[in-house]
């Protein structure tokens, strides 16, 4: 059966999974998403930024505007912290909550990440796998010149202000792929890398022991969408986490950090200057409109990113 795995982080992704499911059999699609925004005692509660983008995004009922959050959601469990004094930089809404609420629930009582994910997206009538790429905790820290920050701290608290001097995977070394996620990868006819954050979003991902290399072994092409048009990131703080890390911010530099394993990167039309230095790192450019303001350019970017993998020959 044709299958298609897609690594995402946030909101990017997101947006374009919401094409991609309209193009192809959403029952075809194994999304692989990053756990490393994941807090695992905010208030109490275990938090999955990523999966939870991804979850309601694909189940209809993110709020558009922001890419995260339900929409028309209030705040007013937020509010009464707030009065109580906590500190609620990270906005819950209430029926957020709810999700936070039964995830916590369900792994008090042992059950796994991957499983709790399952039964939300189910529930929310999601109709793709949706899988947290380990069920470990591995937080992203941000080093900073005010010290290690987690990257939610970094990102929503503290504004996205501080220098990044460098990005860790807190044991990640010692992470393992969630059930199913070498399985579906063994088993894909194509791999997609979704317009994310190549540092924090899908740089985690593949930094899951096993995940990378068995991209690399499969034959199955891999198609990935640059989150970077003319310079710079659609959205979040791509270009601060590539400079940190040394990378060009550009379509180029995102070649340099996937060109072990990608096979084709789609680029936007503003990017077209900049193919020949994408394929002088083996990696095939394709130039497309892949600014998603609207639900048919996200299908027809969806449409060009599997049309290319078709268009590659499998590895020998
Ligand atoms: N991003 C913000 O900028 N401010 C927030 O208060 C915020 C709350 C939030 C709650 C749940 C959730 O799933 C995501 C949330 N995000 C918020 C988005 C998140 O910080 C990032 O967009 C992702 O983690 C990065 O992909």
């Amino acid at each position: 059966m044709l299958s298609v795995v897609a690594l995402a982080g946030g909101v990017g992704a997101a947006r374009f999974l919401e094409g991609l499911v309209q193009v192809m059999p959403p029952e075809q699609l194994t999304v692989i998403v990053n756990t490393g925004d994941d807090m695992a005692n905010f208030m109490g509660l275990y938090i999955s930024p990523d999966v939870d983008i991804v979850t309601y995004t694909l189940a209809g009922i993110v709020d558009p505007k922001k890419g995260w959050g339900i929409k028309g959601d209030t705040f007013q469990a937020l509010e009464v912290l707030n009065q109580l004094g906590f500190d609620t930089w990270f906005a819950l809404g209430d029926q957020d909550l709810g999700t936070h609420l039964a995830r916590t629930a369900m792994l008090q009582q042992g059950w796994p990440l991957s499983k709790a994910t399952q039964v939300i997206s189910k529930s929310l009538g999601v109709r793709c796998r949706i899988i947290p790429m380990t069920e470990q905790w591995v937080p992203t820290r941000i080093v900073t010149d005010v010290g290690l920050i987690h990257f939610e701290e970094y990102l929503v608290k503290r504004k996205a202000q501080d220098a990044v001097e460098d990005v860790i995977f807190d044991c990640i070394d010692s992470a393992s792929p969630s059930p199913g996620v070498i399985e579906a990868i063994k088993t894909a006819e194509k791999i997609i890398v979704c317009p994310s954050n190549p540092i924090v979003s899908i740089g985690p991902i593949l930094a899951v022991p096993g995940i990378k290399e068995a991209i690399m072994e499969v034959a199955a092409p891999c198609v990935g969408v640059s989150p970077i048009i003319g310079g710079k990131p659609v959205k979040g703080p791509a270009d601060k986490l590539m400079e940190g890390k040394g990378f060009e911010v550009s379509a180029v530099g995102v070649a340099e950090i996937y060109k072990e394993f990608l096979d084709v990167l789609v680029i936007d039309k503003t990017d077209q200057p900049l193919a020949a230095r994408i394929e002088e790192r083996d990696v095939k450019a394709v130039v497309a409109q892949t600014l998603m303001t609207t639900l048919t350019r996200k299908r027809r970017l969806a449409q060009t990113v599997l049309k290319a993998a078709e268009r590659q020959r499998p590895k020998s």
